[in-house]
């Protein structure tokens, strides 16, 4: 069983989510990976599916989180890169998320699609590559649960961040704000111990850790939860929260 959500300073700060990305973890070791995590506090884990045709890699399966599924109480985090969203949403609810994220650039009928992930009961959000204009939600924007903000190119881990997108969330948190619409920002891609502080100013609900902060390699994963937190606290001071 995981361990309870750390407990913060401030309110705010809690709820800012880390979902650690499980690409990046040992996948040799990956219930090793998963426990120091759950000890850390963590309760959401990032899963990056992939077709090899909507961006050209492969780096876990649905047997994976399949199985993950039976040793881990962590809410699943599901980021679709395919072509073929019907076939994963109805694969990915059979094993049991929490919510998923399906690219508009690779969703032919993206009101559908949504309606159907919410049908099982799942959180439904939209994926924006870097270079999407915030438009693409305009006309879903009032059945959406979360929105994804890609701040690299998809496809791969290790990445820097495109500039441009540290004011998309900026412009992100505005344009829900003028529709009236509270939901969380999730940021995906080099979201660093350099880039969380900026990030979370501009407005990140969820960070996705990857190879720059959670799975960064001078530390041990708890080391590096801890410096997350730290980075969160810079962030939401910047926010005009005190951390
Ligand atoms: C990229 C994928 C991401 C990566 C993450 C890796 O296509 O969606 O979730 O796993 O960006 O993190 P980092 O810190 O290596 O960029
Ligand atoms: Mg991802």
């Amino acid at each position: 069983m995981p361990t309870p959500e750390r407990q913060h300073p401030n309110t705010t700060e809690a709820k800012i989510r880390i979902a650690p990305s499980v690409m990046c973890a040992d996948l040799c070791n990956l219930e090793t990976d998963i426990r120091e995590l759950e000890k850390s506090g963590i309760n959401l884990l990032h899963f990056d599916l992939m077709d090899a045709h909507f961006v050209p890699n492969m780096p876990i399966g649905l047997a994976l989180i399949d199985q993950l599924r039976q040793k881990t109480d962590c809410d699943f985090d599901i980021h679709l890169m395919v072509e073929n969203n019907d076939f994963f949403v109805e694969a990915v609810a059979d094993i049991g998320v929490q919510q998923i994220a399906v690219h508009a650039e690779a969703a032919t009928h993206l009101d559908r699609t949504l309606s159907e992930i919410q049908g099982h009961g799942i959180k439904a959000g939209v994926a924006l590559n870097p270079a999407t204009p915030l438009f693409a939600m305009q006309y879903v924007i009032d059945r959406l649960d979360f929105v994804l903000i890609m701040t690299v190119n998809p496809g791969f881990a290790g990445q820097k961040l495109v500039p441009a997108t540290l004011q998309k969330i900026v412009d992100c948190q505005a344009f829900l704000n003028e529709r009236g619409v509270n939901i969380p920002i999730e940021v995906d891609g080099n979201v660093s111990f350099q880039n969380i502080p900026k990030m979370v100013a501009a407005g990140a609900d969820i960070l996705v850790g990857g190879s720059s902060s959670v799975f960064h390699k001078t530390g041990s994963r708890s080391e590096n939860i801890e410096k997350i937190h730290q980075a969160i606290s810079l962030g939401l001071a910047k926010r005009g929260c005190d951390a």
